[in-house]
């Protein structure tokens, strides 16, 4: 019999028409958002579950599921699975990492430039009829080229946010858990290793691509925000939660720093609604892997590591290899 698995959320037909091949599906392409309970509930008898972060997967959960074994999640980021837990309960988990780099870094420039030169801003005044002559400071913004791009966690998207950069002749400090080994430094436009303190005090355009964890929780706050340039932009392409909202609100008023773009918030899909006030933000909804391309890119691997875990193969992006070779 075939082993039985739960996709959590709606996903590309071809894809459930792949997984339908290996397992038993129960599919919600009706998009439902289930709760804690009801995903205990429906995972009930389920060997693997398909899973975005949207879902929660935690010991308390973990323990009401006896049956499941593997965790594939659609995404880079995992901080939404508790990975310790996993292993403790011996369920292995996956993600997608790879994939998405090239997408993410495009987009953190889409927003990047969006933010400093105010382009949502004046779409919008232009769209309100409000555009009746030129003016020599009608949305005066920030220049990217020849300035100084701070990349806050240098990984793979960082690292390829950093490469881009060569084209508008900028310089690039980063700050990150580790060094980068030097050919990997010249690669991204030959980054320069500082502490956080020092990019925050002379870069002109700040990107976030850390992973979240307890440790990276608001590493932007007030604090960190009264150290950039007032000229400065600030853009949050990782997690909501690395950046303290409410702190950046003030900021953004008070225009402590010129600008912020946020792809992500804390307590999304809810998010702070001051931040609809503010003329100086760039606000998307999560979107900095939504290419068509990447995204079924990235549901094909999530898909490919469910099939080899239950398929009794090593899946290729395990996050607990300590699980490996089975016992
Ligand atoms: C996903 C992301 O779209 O991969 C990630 O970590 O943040 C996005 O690419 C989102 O998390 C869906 O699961």
């Amino acid at each position: 019999m075939k082993p039985a698995i739960l996709v959590t959320r709606a996903v590309f037909p071809e894809i459930l028409q792949l997984l339908s091949q290996h397992f038993q599906v129960e599919s919600n392409q009706e998009d439902v958002i289930f709760s804690p309970p009801e995903l205990v509930t429906k995972l009930q008898g389920k060997q693997g579950v398909f899973t975005t972060a949207s879902a929660r997967f935690n010991a308390e959960l973990l323990q009401q599921l006896p049956d499941l074994k593997m965790i594939a999640q659609m995404a880079v980021g995992y901080d939404n699975i508790d990975v310790a837990a996993c292993s403790a309960h011996r369920v292995m988990a996956s993600n997608t990492p790879d994939v998405l780099n090239e997408t993410t870094a495009d987009f953190g420039w889409a927003l990047l430039m969006a933010t400093a030169r105010r382009i949502t801003e004046a779409e919008h005044w232009l769209r309100a009829g409000q555009w009746k002559k030129w003016s020599y400071n009608g949305f005066l913004g920030a220049d990217l080229h020849g300035s100084t791009l701070g990349v806050i966690g240098m990984g793979r998207i960082g690292q390829a946010i950093a490469r881009r950069s060569m084209g508008f002749d900028m310089k690039v400090v980063y700050h990150n858990r580790s060094r980068l080994d030097p050919e990997q430094e010249a690669r991204a436009n030959k980054a320069r290793y500082v502490s956080k303190d020092e990019l925050l005090r002379t870069a002109d355009h700040v990107v976030l691509v850390l992973p979240y964890s307890a440790a990276s929780h608001h590493t932007i706050g007030a604090d960190e925000l009264a150290m950039m340039k007032p000229t400065a932009t600030l853009v949050n392409l990782a997690r909501g939660g690395i950046v303290d909202d409410v702190a950046l609100i003030a900021a953004l008023r008070a225009k402590t720093i010129a600008a912020a773009g946020l792809d992500v918030f804390e307590n999304e899909p809810k998010f702070h609604p001051d931040f609809l006030s503010l003329e100086n933000v760039v606000l998307t909804p999560h979107i900095a892997s939504a290419s068509e391309a990447t995204r079924r890119a990235m549901a094909g691997c999530a898909a490919a590591n469910l099939i080899a875990a239950l398929g009794g193969e090593r899946p290729p992006n395990l996050l607990n290899p300590e699980l490996w070779p089975k016992s």
